[in-house]
């Protein structure tokens, strides 16, 4: 088993279509507790550091402007094995191949319009985290 933390967003496109509180029931039901959580907005500096891993990709532009477009919510949570289990949660990347009853299979429009980040390891989970959340902000 992995470490115990990961790290969230719920995307613009979720918060504008009103699924903030859908997602957070079925991210607690799948037994994760929430340690840390703030509504914010990414400025345009603040999303291309997120995604700098993305930069030389054809959709970094687009990416950019989505997570900027209006405010998230981002999330530290906690629960056994977090990383690998909430990426289970949220399912595949492209909506169309997320399986059945996953956050990305019910909320997501697209591969761009996701609607949940999830961290992709532990030690980006506390990379992301630490971005979003200083100490004293997590419990
Ligand atoms: P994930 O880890 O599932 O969030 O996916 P990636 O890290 O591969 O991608 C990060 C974000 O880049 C996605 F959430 C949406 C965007 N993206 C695209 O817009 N097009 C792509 O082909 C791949 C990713």
């Amino acid at each position: 088993m992995s470490g115990n933390r990961t790290f969230t967003m719920i995307k613009p496109d979720a918060v504008e279509a009103g699924h903030i509180g859908a997602i957070l029931d079925k991210i607690t039901a799948a037994g994760f507790k929430i340690v840390a959580m703030k509504y914010t907005q990414l400025s345009r500096r603040d999303a291309q550091e997120f995604y700098a891993i993305h930069k030389e990709r054809p959709f970094f532009g687009e990416l950019v402007d989505f997570m900027t477009r209006g405010p998230i919510v981002a999330a530290v949570l906690e629960k056994d094995n977090a990383v690998e289990d909430f990426r289970t949660l949220i399912g595949a990347t492209n909506p169309a191949e997320a399986a059945e009853g996953t956050i990305r299979k019910l909320y997501a429009r697209s591969i761009g319009e996701n609607a949940v980040h999830g961290s992709d390891s532990d030690e980006n989970a506390a990379i992301e985290s630490a971005f979003h959340f200083s100490g004293r902000e997590v419990f």
